[in-house]
């Protein structure tokens, strides 16, 4: 059974993992409006990552007594002036979730709760691989600039990412970037 406290907690990372999904949503349209076909491929897939992320979450409260709460979500921003304000504000909102998740982690610990601080882990290490991915885009969009032909490269670079990663979770498929 989840004390209450961490049921709360549990519920407010719901919500946080909802309103990441919608916030790459956002930001998948944006680029997709920019032609940038490979960026919008990348954001509309970790758009759904964060859904997952949000339903296993879910699925947790429930199974352990508790009941996840589904609300209201804050409207995320829609427009953007560059790939690189685009890229920073994903990094720094992958850097809050981190510090929410590590937040949760705490709560566990005070609560003596074990088996949440277990199933936690998985997010723990999750967000780690997120924020290097993030900074690593952002590190080659600063390298890129103003660049033209650059941005082209990348934006079919990112695309590939895309299809290399989509074929690490799920192995049997073909990867439709690919054909
Ligand atoms: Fe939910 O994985 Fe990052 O934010």
């Amino acid at each position: 059974m989840l004390s209450k406290k961490v049921e709360h907690t549990l519920n407010e990372q719901v919500r946080i993992e909802a309103e990441s999904s919608q916030i790459y949503l956002a930001m998948a349209s944006w680029a997709e409006n920019k032609g940038l076909a490979g960026v919008s491929e990348f954001l509309y897939d970790q758009s759904d990552e964060e859904r997952t992320h949000m339903l296993k979450l879910i699925k947790f409260i429930n199974e352990r007594g508790g009941h996840a709460i589904v609300t209201e979500l804050n409207s995320p921003k829609t427009e953007y002036t560059s790939l690189k304000e685009l890229f920073e504000a994903l990094y720094n909102h992958e850097l809050f979730v981190s510090e929410r998740i590590n937040n949760l982690v705490g709560v566990t610990l005070d609560e003596k709760d074990y088996s949440t601080h277990n199933f936690l882990q998985w997010y723990v290490s999750e967000q780690l691989e997120e924020e290097n991915l993030a900074k690593t885009i952002l590190d080659k969009i600063n390298l890129i600039g103003d660049d033209k032909g650059g941005l082209y490269l990348f934006d079919n670079d990112i695309k590939q990412m895309t299809a290399v990663s989509a074929a690490a979770s799920n192995p049997g498929a073909t990867p439709t970037s690919l054909i």
